[in-house]
Parts: C-alpha cells; structure tokens; sequence
C-alpha cells in the first residue's frame, strides 16, 4: 500500500525587531552574538503548505509561484532539520507564498521560515513545543526564531556551543498594546547585498562591532522595561539608538553597507518633526530602504498622511501588531 502524504498549512507574519541583531557568534547554527526584541506584524502574511511525499526523488518547492534552484538548496537544507528530528529522509512538496514583496526588507524570511518550520512539524507529526520550533526556525533565519511568536518578543543568545538555547521568548501579547506600525516603501527592488552577508562582513571589517555588540544588553534590559511598563517615549529612545547604532556599523563596514536611499533619510526627518509636534511616533529601519514607523494607535493615520507625501515613497502600508505563526489547515492526509 502507498502511505498517504500527510499536508499541512501555516501561516506567520514578518516581525521588526526594535532592537536589532547584527552579527553571529556561530555561523554553521546561526547563533546571534546578542539578544533582540521584536514585534509582530498582523498585516503582511507568508502561507505555506508543506507535504512529504515517498514518491518524490527530490524536493519541490515553490516560492511565489516559481522554482529557483538556490532557494530550493535553502528550504531543502531546513527541511533536513526536521527530516532528521523524524527520522526519515522524504522529499516535500512546499508551496509558498507572500501577500507582500520578497527581500525587499520587509523580513520575508522571518516569516517564510517561520511558517515553514511549522508547516514541516505539522506535516511530520513532529509535535515540537515552540521553543524548539523557534529554535529550528534560527537555523533558516534568525529573524524567524521571533516569527514563533506573537505581540512583543525577545530573542536569547544562548550560552550553550549547541545552539540549544538560542530561541524567542513572547514578552506580551499584541492586544496587551496594540501599537501601530507604518511602513514607507522606498523601493520595491530586492536588496543588493542579504543581511548574512553584510552582517559577516561588518563583523569581519566594521571597526564599531564590537562595540556595538557590547551596547546589545542594555538596550534590551531598557526596551524590556519600556515593554513591562507601556512607556512608549522610553521604547522610543532605546530603538531608534539602537537602530542607528546597527546602521553606524553597517556604515563603517569595509567596502560600507548603505542600506538607506535618499527617502529613507527624508522619512526620518520627516518622523523628526513629527515628534516635534507631539506626535507618538518613532522610526527603525533594517537592511534595507523600507521606513518603519511605530506609533500610538491614535497617530498612525495622521503618521500615514505624512509618510505618504515624503517625497520618493512608493507605498505606505498600515499594520498592527499580530499573532504568532500558526497552523491554517492541520495535517491531513491524502492518498
Ligand atoms: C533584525 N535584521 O534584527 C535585523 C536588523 C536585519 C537588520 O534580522 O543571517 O535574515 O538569516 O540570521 O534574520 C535580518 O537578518 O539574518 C535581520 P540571518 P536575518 O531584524
């Protein structure tokens, strides 16, 4: 008898981390040299379905509708993670999918790896708990460890060589403090340079890495108290420096990592005289020219309008804070 392939499918949204993670302490486990903390987004998804099938002599995978054989190497390499936890060595068939652009720093693979990790344990019947789940995750992106969850989350370093411990924490739930998040699209075009390269080679070349990495601690004991207390000028200040910070680095990177175009700079000044006027607003940017602005509920309609005319923004999307990844449709099996 042929045994019926099990499916399943999952959906996780992409997650920004207020305090970031730039550099590794290992690179084979994709471990960070310091903690993050992050939110989840509710309005940009990946949806992936995932199913093992003994007649396939090789993965198929599909990402957006098309196959390409480096990405193929990468989800198949991940897959591995969990084909050896079953103990078998079935090839998958994943179809993938975002409802927003791919690698264009809006941290598609956050969610892509997130949703898949749950999907392939879904689909194995694996039944992992969510810390190894976010561990797994790690291994695809380190990002997507923070995917697992919903709401506020932070991200550990972990003490332990076998990457173990390495996994997200959720810190509080995303109705616990609905804040806002409007992103400005400065360019749809993928980025020149991913954030695994750039980040080896500012910890290789940047003389500020070090440095950086040792401000990692503080900021996360103040971003977590700002988290703890709803205090939102406080989670202001802590990320908008870190951030900056992560961008003095990439700067200073040997040849420089200039992530930002001309209206990433013009949508910072533009959230600066924002703040001016009492507006509850802060701005984080990642490896990328894609302007993220956190705000109170309340302002995000009047932060939209103005990122809207920032002279050079393409788009201006509007999320809130949402869950973590989650299966959509459980395992199920087809002959
Ligand atoms: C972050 N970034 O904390 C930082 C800020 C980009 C800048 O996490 O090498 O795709 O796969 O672990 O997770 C993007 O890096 O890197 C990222 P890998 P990932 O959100």
């Amino acid at each position: 008898m042929i045994a019926p392939i099990r499916y399943a499918t999952a959906t996780a949204q992409p997650n920004i981390a207020l305090v970031k993670y730039w550099g590794k302490r290992d690179d084979t486990l994709n471990l960070p040299a310091a903690g993050s903390l992050s939110i989840t987004l509710d309005a940009l998804h990946t949806r992936t379905r995932v199913g093992f099938d003994p007649a396939l002599d090789a993965d198929d995978i599909s990402l957006n509708g098309g196959r390409e054989a480096t990405q193929t190497r990468k989800l198949g390499a991940f897959l591995d993670l969990f084909r050896a936890r079953a103990g078998v060595t079935t090839c998958a068939h994943v179809e993938t999918g975002n409802d927003f652009p791919t690698g264009a720093g809006l941290a598609s693979s956050a969610s892509g790896f997130a949703a898949l990790a749950i999907a392939a344990d879904q689909a194995l019947q694996l039944k992992l708990d969510a810390r190894e789940l976010s561990a797994l995750a790690r291994r695809g992106s380190g990002s997507a460890a923070r995917s697992i969850f919903g709401g506020f989350v932070e991200m550990a370093t972990g003490t332990r060589e076998d990457g173990e411990d390495a996994f997200a924490t959720p810190l509080l739930d995303a109705a616990a403090w609905p804040l806002k998040v409007v992103v400005a699209v400065t360019s749809h075009q993928q980025k020149s340079i991913d954030s695994r390269a750039g980040m080896q080679a500012s910890q290789r070349t940047s003389p500020y890495y070090r440095d950086w990495i040792s401000t990692v601690p503080a900021d996360l004991a103040t971003a977590r108290e700002a988290v703890r207390q709803h205090d939102f000028d406080m989670l202001a200040t802590v990320s908008e420096a870190s951030c900056l910070a992560m961008h003095a680095v990439m700067l200073a990177t040997r040849p420089a990592l200039i992530y930002w175009n001309g209206a990433t700079v013009e949508c910072i000044h533009c959230i600066r005289a924002l703040q001016a006027t009492g507006t509850g607003v802060f701005f984080t940017i990642d490896a990328g020219p894609q302007v993220k602005a956190v705000c109170l509920p309340g302002d995000a309609a009047r932060v939209a309008e103005a990122m809207r005319a920032v002279s050079g923004v393409e788009d201006v999307l509007v999320s809130g804070l949402g869950e973590g990844a989650r299966i959509v449709e459980a395992a199920r099996a087809c002959a």
